[in-house]
C-alpha cells in the first residue's frame, strides 16, 4: 500500500507575508515527512483546475485571482493520517473560526486571504500532488529518524 499523501500549499498571502518558514516548520515538528517543495508561480489552468468543484460559487473568480497573485510553496507531506491532521494543523477555512493554535487561527482573519491549502481527502491529495508535481516531483526518501516518529 502507497503511504498517505497530502497537499499543502502555502497560498500567496502566507509566501509575501513570511509564514513560509514558520508553517513548514509546523509540519516538520508533527513528524511528517516532506516528500515534495517548490516555490511556483502557478498558471491559471493549474488554479482552475485545482479548485474545479467550486467553480460555480460566486467568489470562484476572485479565489483563482489570489492564488496566481504570486507565487507560492507547493508541498506533499506524508505519513499516517496526514490528511486529516494537516486539516487539523491548518484550522477552519474562516480563519474567525479557527482554533488558536492552528496555522490560519494564530495568522489570518479572512477566508479570502487564509495562508495555507491541505488536500480534504485522501483521494484529493493524489489527485492535487499529481497536478501540482507532475509524475517526477515527489522524491522518494525516507528520513533516517524514522524509528524514532514512528513504530
Ligand atoms: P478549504 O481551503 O478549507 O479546504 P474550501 O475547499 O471550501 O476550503 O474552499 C477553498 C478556498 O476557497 C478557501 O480556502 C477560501 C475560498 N473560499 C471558500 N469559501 C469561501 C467564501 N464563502 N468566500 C470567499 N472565499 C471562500
Ligand atoms: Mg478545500
Amino acid at each position: 500500500v502507497r503511504a498517505e499523501i497530502s497537499y499543502v500549499m502555502i497560498k500567496p498571502d502566507g509566501v509575501q507575508r513570511g509564514l513560509v518558514g514558520e508553517i513548514i516548520s509546523r509540519f516538520e515538528r508533527k513528524g511528517f515527512q516532506l516528500k515534495g517543495l517548490k516555490l511556483f508561480q502557478c498558471t491559471k489552468d493549474i488554479a482552475e483546475e485545482h479548485y474545479k468543484d467550486l467553480a460555480s460559487k460566486p467568489f470562484f473568480p476572485a479565489l483563482v485571482e489570489y492564488i496566481l497573485s504570486g507565487p507560492v510553496v507547493c508541498m506533499v507531506w506524508e505519513g499516517e493520517g496526514v490528511v486529516k491532521s494537516a486539516r487539523k494543523l491548518i484550522g477552519a477555512t474562516n480563519p474567525l473560526e479557527s482554533e488558536p493554535g492552528t496555522i490560519r487561527g494564530d495568522f489570518a482573519v479572512k477566508v479570502g486571504r487564509n495562508v495555507v491549502h491541505g488536500s480534504d481527502s485522501v483521494e484529493n491529495g493524489e489527485r492535487e500532488t499529481a497536478l501540482w508535481f507532475g509524475k517526477d516531483g515527489v522524491v522518494a526518501w525516507e528520513p533516517t529518524i524514522k524509528p524514532w516518529l514512528v513504530e
